[in-house]
This record gives structure tokens, C-alpha cells and sequence, in this order.
């Protein structure tokens, strides 16, 4: 049998840092990524043959849990009929008509193959729909690896110290504003500043990439108001939370309506997908209509569409989410009262299935609060719980997040070994 050390050191010898996504590679909490073998439901098992409960579910789609049979049994009868077309298929049609019927103000989507192009390739058309060039994003937010996008980013751009990449050329980055998270003066000062050439402005309505950040009430309402007085897009990044916290995403639990969303992560069950939404008039300014060009090889492959129609299905049925939120209330309760009884500086937090755990005494609500968290703490904590089968997000600034196949078993399991990982986080 081979070792996750064994796997790790070979695969650094081809791949960069042994990973194909940085946040994998265990920089922010040190140690050994756990290379995984198989997964189903709430479970993971890495090739030592260790299992976890999984709290990560690949970063979002995982919402009905790993290997959920109705969307294995939709992917295996797409897969019998052929991979890829480079054609239109009715499957992506199927997909698109269940999305605009869940987001009013969606009337036309443009799926891609990932969040990131999702995101960028909003922000061409905002640029492309307004002629404008500048625009607006938040210290901490993360959309992606869109040059524009990488300034002050969140994730592991984050989590590694690089928030504005390196790569970026300066005369591309200045067009770049950068704005504070529940600060709506910070977002005024830049209109103020250059109003007509704001193009859009673009944020996680439910950050989950400086960790869970709730919005302070009357904060998104002010973002869409001062985009509407000057004509600039707001767009929401709804990747992570879109059909995560309801499923009408953020935009249903705020009660605020962008112009563009941003979408990803449960719409592919797991497949890779993104996906543009918005309103006709402004998304038929993209190819083939428009002057915005916009195009993928993979884009609506069928195979994903065919995953994402299926969970799409699961999360619809009547009372997904109430029932999802009463049991990961089961769980952030359960933690909270941990860290209470042991008097550890430590909270957690949640909406609908995406969730937040802090080393801090209250949930932070800006990114500066985040910052200052116990971050060798939530390292303890974090190695604690991987040791004893229970696998969060290797980063203090991550969402962590919790599906339909988490029990409460599984939610028993999390919090024996979160009373035994607290002790341990604080004893050094
Ligand atoms: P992808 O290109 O990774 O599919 O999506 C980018 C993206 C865009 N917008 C938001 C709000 C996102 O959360 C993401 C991706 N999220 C990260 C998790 N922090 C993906 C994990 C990773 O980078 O490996």
C-alpha cells in the first residue's frame, strides 16, 4: 500500500508543488496533503485507506454528498451517449431553464467550464456592455484567477500572502479599484472619485473565501443603489453561494438583485462548471450576438450538465434546505457550545449549508477582523481534527461546508473530535 508522503513526494516531481490547485497543497496549516482515493457521501477515504468526514466537498458542489446515486446514474447514462460534442446539446438548455426560473432577472446564461471564467467573463461584459474599463472589487474576495480579479484577492492568494499576484501587469491592474467588505463610505469614495468609468462592481454577496463574512444589513442595498445612480453593473460572484445558502443563493436571502451573477461549484454536482446570468439585453452583448467575445471547447459539456441537472433536482425538492440548515445548525451549535464550555476565543457561524469557524470571540464582519485571527490555533485545531478523521479546509480563511448526506452521526462523530482538537489547540 502506498503513503500520502509517498504520493506527495512524487507527484512535487511533475506537478507544481505536487497539486493542481495551490489551496490543496496544505501550505497554510503545514503537513501532508491526504491524497484521496474514493468518496461517498459524507466520506472520503485517502489512499492509506483513512476515512474522513468530509467538510470541504470539493470547495461547494458536494451539497447531496460525494457519489450520490441519482446524479451517478444521470452522469453514467450521459456518459453512454458520448463525452463531448463541441455542439449544442438539450442538456444545456435543460440546465439553463432550470436556473432562470429559480433567479428572475436572469433571462439568458453562458456556461463555461469553471468559477473563474464565470467571473471573468462577466467582467468583459460589464466592460464590453458599459465601455467603461475601471472597476470595483473587495479586499479578500475571491473570483477566480482573472488577471483583473487578482488584486487583493482572498482564497489561497490569501492564505499565502500573495492577495495581488504576481504576473499582473501594473496598466492592467490600475483599472482594478479595491473597496472594504461592509464599508459602503469605502465604495461611495470611489465613486465619488471616478463615478462614469466604473464599469461594475463586482463581490461575493457571502464571502467565503476570507472565510464566512455575513453582510451588515443595508450594505448590498447600498451596493446596488450606487451602481444604479451611476450606471455601472453590480454583479454578484454567487459560485460558492449560489444554490448553497438557498436556492436562489444569496441573492434570495438578502433580497437584493444584481444586474450579473456569477455561477459554479453545485451546478456541476462536482463536474466542471461555471455560468453567466443576467438579463437579455445586457447578456446578448456576447458572441455570437454581441461585440464581447465569449467561447469554451467544454463549455455545457453534457456530462457535467447532465451532474448538475441531477443535484439541481435533489436541492429542489420540498424542504432541502430548511432541513439542511435545522442540521448544520446542529453542528455550529455543538461547536460554539464546546468552545464555551472550554473558554476558548472561538465561534462558528453558517448559512443554509456554507459555514464558517473563526479562532476569534465573535464572527468577524469585515476583512481586517478576519485577520486577526489565531491562526496557529486554528493550525492545532485543524491537524487535530484531520488526525481524528474529520477534514476541514486546510486554510483559516476558507468556508467550510456541510451536505445532506451529513447525519447525525457524522455530526456526533465531528463534535467528540472537536472537544478532543479544541484541547489540543489550546494547550500549547
Ligand atoms: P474556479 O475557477 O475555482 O472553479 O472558481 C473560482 C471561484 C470564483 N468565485 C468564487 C466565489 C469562488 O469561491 C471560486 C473558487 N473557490 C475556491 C475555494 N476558496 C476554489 C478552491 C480552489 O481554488 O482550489
Amino acid at each position: 500500500m502506498t503513503s500520502n508522503n509517498a504520493e506527495f513526494e512524487r507527484a512535487k516531481r511533475v506537478l507544481v508543488g505536487g497539486v493542481n490547485s495551490a489551496v490543496r497543497a496544505f501550505r497554510a496549516v503545514g503537513g501532508t496533503p491526504r491524497f484521496i482515493a474514493r468518496a461517498e457521501g459524507a466520506y472520503m477515504w485517502d489512499v492509506e485507506g483513512e476515512r474522513y468526514v468530509d467538510y470541504v466537498g470539493s470547495w461547494g458542489p458536494m451539497i447531496v454528498g460525494h457519489n450520490h446515486p441519482q446524479v451517478l446514474e444521470r452522469v453514467r447514462a450521459a456518459a453512454a451517449d458520448g463525452l463531448s460534442f463541441g455542439a449544442p446539446n438539450v442538456m444545456e438548455t435543460d440546465l439553463a431553464e432550470r436556473i432562470c426560473a429559480l433567479f428572475p432577472q436572469v433571462e439568458r446564461v453562458r456556461f463555461t467550464s469553471s468559477g473563474t471564467e464565470a467571473a471573468m467573463s462577466a467582467l468583459r461584459l460589464a466592460r464590453g456592455f458599459t465601455g467603461r474599463d475601471k472597476i470595483v472589487k473587495f479586499e479578500g474576495c475571491y473570483h477566480g484567477t482573472a488577471d483583473s480579479l487578482l488584486v487583493k484577492a482572498g482564497s489561497g492568494a490569501l492564505a499565502f500572502g500573495t492577495p495581488s499576484s504576481a504576473g499582473v501587469p501594473g496598466d492592467l491592474a490600475r483599472h482594478t479599484l479595491v473597496a472594504s467588505f461592509n464599508d459602503l463610505a469605502s465604495v461611495q469614495a470611489l465613486f465619488d472619485a471616478h463615478g462614469e468609468d466604473i464599469a461594475c462592481v463586482m463581490i461575493e454577496p457571502l464571502p467565503g473565501n476570507m472565510n464566512l463574512i455575513k453582510p451588515a444589513p443595508g450594505f448590498l442595498q447600498g451596493l446596488r443603489t450606487l451602481c444604479t445612480q451611476h450606471g455601472a453593473l453590480l454583479i454578484f460572484d454567487e459560485v460558492m453561494s449560489g444554490f448553497r445558502v438557498a436556492l436562489g443563493g444569496a441573492q434570495q436571502v438578502v433580497g437584493v438583485t444584481p444586474d450579473l451573477s456569477a455561477f459554479g461549484k453545485v451546478i456541476g454536482g462536482g463536474m466542471p462548471v461555471g455560468a453567466i446570468g443576467g438579463p437579455a439585453d445586457v447578456m446578448e452583448r456576447m458572441a455570437p450576438l454581441g461585440p464581447v467575445y465569449q467561447a469554451g471547447t467544454l463549455s455545457g459539456n453534457p456530462i457535467a450538465m447532465s451532474a448538475g441537472i441531477a443535484t439541481l433536482e435533489l436541492i429542489s425538492a420540498p424542504g432541502f434546505f430548511q432541513d439542511l440548515e435545522a442540521r448544520c445548525a446542529r453542528l455550529i451549535d455543538g461547536l460554539n457550545r464546546i468552545a464555551a464550555d472550554r473558554g476558548v476565543a472561538f465561534c462558528a457561524q453558517h448559512v443554509g449549508g456554507m459555514c464558517g469557524m473563526y479562532f476569534l470571540e465573535t464572527p468577524p464582519d469585515s476583512y481586517g477582523a478576519v485577520m486577526q485571527q489565531d491562526v496557529e490555533r486554528f493550525k492545532r485545531f485543524f491537524h487535530a481534527m484531520l488526525d481524528g478523521g474529520i477534514y476541514l479546509p486546510p486554510s483559516p480563511v476558507e468556508a467550510f461546508f456541510f451536505s445532506s448526506a451529513h447525519g447525525d452521526a457524522e455530526i456526533d462523530l465531528t463534535l467528540e473530535q472537536a472537544d478532543r482538537a479544541m484541547r489540543q489547540a489550546v494547550a500549547a
